[in-house]
């Protein structure tokens, strides 16, 4: 009788090892998974900076890292040189910009709008007041406002 347990202990305890290998061997292969997906991301980043290379911006830094939710975001001063509201579009002559993600100094140069109703009331002329974060990798207005 005692026997008998102790060998049903032994089984149980194999039966924990060959858990515990398999469990190591998922942790392994999502490892594996995070590592490339770590890769795109870097390869993406890397994109982008060729691209913020070639619009010659001069200054401008756009961190790769996501934004710290708590950093305080100051309002930038433009005025609207062009808007492309079908393809969520603007163009902006601005003054410096310092977010959490993006910082360059005063320019001219297009921007992609986080949400094309930000667009709905504002045409070429207008002076506005706006941020811009770094969002895939593409500068990226979050919040504009028409100043009257
Ligand atoms: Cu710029």
């Amino acid at each position: 009788m005692a026997f008998a347990s102790r060998t049903q202990i032994t089984f149980s305890n194999t039966k924990q090892i060959n858990l515990t290998t398999k469990e190591y061997q998922m942790k392994k292969t999502l490892l594996n998974l995070v590592a490339v997906c770590g890769f795109s991301l870097m390869a993406v980043n890397v994109y982008a900076d060729q691209r913020t290379m070639g619009m010659d911006m001069a200054g401008m830094k756009m961190d790769s890292m996501p934004a710290n939710p708590t950093s305080a975001t100051a309002l930038s001063d433009g005025v609207v040189k062009a808007v492309d509201k079908e393809n969520g579009n603007i163009t902006l002559k601005h003054g410096r910009i310092k977010s959490a993600t993006v910082e360059m100094g005063p320019m001219t140069m297009p921007f992609v709008v986080k949400d094309k109703a930000l667009l709905s009331n504002v045409k070429v002329g207008d002076k506005v007041k706006f941020t811009v974060e770094n969002i895939n990798g593409e500068a990226t207005v979050t919040i504009l406002f028409i100043q009257k």
